[in-house]
């Protein structure tokens, strides 16, 4: 599939969603939407798609590249009246009833509807995401580039750790070894919890230094070429207590459960289900999350979310994590995240870096 094909199947899931509601235009606004239809990265631009056209109003900083990136697109360049340069474009293309995104932020939307005088409005979110659940060999191999960086800048870093080092070095450390190994910047803020702060779901690195027999839990992202990756490891530093250990050791028997029962047809609330059944039957549940994963792609929070209750049917292309985790205030937190992809026969894992690390 070249470019083009690949912008004309992802518009024609927004035209088919226009026909079908009667509606005559979609404007994009967020980061993600507009780069997933689009292509262009710039932070700032107002993408509309009709039935026959996309066209996208950018300020003078992005024209040259927002006309390199986008090809299918008509690019116009806004006036110092931004909203109404996009209000024209949506007049322009004769635009009665307009979608917009959930997403767009008031400061914009009221400015924005006075503009655009009798026009009927309305808004969507989950389609737009839908519509992004199911990636194409393009993105598959883009994740796939996203994570080997990774997980190499992971293995770098790992011999490097002792005893005695503090959080914040760990999560500088892994962030040098990214850039050194590809990456273009962070998924996400590093979390680095040792000891007891691993308890703390989204720890921040801090000074607190690491003591023998911590475990401790580190999650890490990086972003390349547009694509995300979400890795995390609790390693085992010195002499980790039993009870830890046995935490440990659930928590990614719980892993093991969920990614068995990934294959094309089923329900992410069952792989869900399937990774709380190790913590109900040691009556653990009150310790974990209420949630196993979530997609990845163009952002580093996307469709489908494995959660309890969501039943969305699970196809072929669609990648997420699997994260598992049991969290003990003021003693211990345990986690591991795996990011894994839905193939025609069932699942590929791919993050391969092991899970039990001993340090020190
Ligand atoms: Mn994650």
């Amino acid at each position: 599939m070249d470019q083009a094909e690949r912008y004309k199947k992802r518009l024609s899931g927004i035209r088919q969603y226009l026909r079908d509601r009667k509606l005559d235009g979609a404007l994009f606004t967020s980061y993600g939407n507009r780069r997933y239809y689009s292509g262009f990265t710039g932070s700032l631009g107002y993408l509309l798609i009709t039935d026959n056209t996309a066209s996208m109003v950018v300020d003078k900083r992005y024209t040259t590249q927002a006309q390199e990136q986008s090809i299918h697109v008509q690019v116009i360049e806004c006036s110092s009246d931004r909203l109404g340069s996009v209000a024209e474009m949506i007049h322009k293309a004769g635009v009665v009833r307009l979608v917009m995104e959930a997403s767009l932020t008031l400061d914009e939307y009221f400015p924005l509807k006075e503009k655009l005088g009798s026009l009927e409005l309305t808004y969507e979110q989950e389609y737009f995401l839908e519509q992004r659940m199911i990636k194409d060999d393009e993105e598959i191999n883009l994740t796939k580039a996203a994570i080997h960086c990774a997980e190499t800048a992971f293995e770098k870093t790992m011999p490097l750790l002792k005893l005695g080092m503090t959080e914040k070095d760990i999560a500088d450390e892994l962030a040098y070894q990214a850039n050194k190994a590809g990456a273009d910047g962070l998924s996400f803020d590093t979390i680095v919890g040792s000891g007891p702060r691993g308890a703390l779901a989204h720890a921040f690195p801090t000074s607190k230094k690491i003591e023998n027999g911590d475990m401790a839990v580190i999650d890490f992202g990086v972003f390349k070429n547009g694509y995300c990756s979400d890795m995390t490891r609790t390693l085992l530093f010195g002499d980790v207590s039993k009870d830890h250990k046995h935490i440990f050791d659930l928590v990614k028997e719980a892993q093991d459960r969920a990614l068995e029962a990934i294959r094309p047809g089923v329900l992410a609330k069952e792989v869900e289900a399937a990774h709380r059944a190790v913590f109900l039957r040691e009556g653990l549940d009150n310790f974990a999350l209420r949630g196993l994963g979530h997609g990845i792609g163009i952002q580093i929070h996307e469709c489908p979310q494995i959660v309890i209750g969501n039943e969305t049917v699970l196809y072929p292309g669609m990648i997420f994590t699997l994260e598992p985790g049991l969290y003990f205030p003021n003693d211990c937190g345990v986690r591991t995240e795996d990011d894994v992809l839905v193939t025609e026969n069932g699942v590929e894992d791919l993050s391969h870096t092991p899970h039990e690390i001993y340090i020190g």
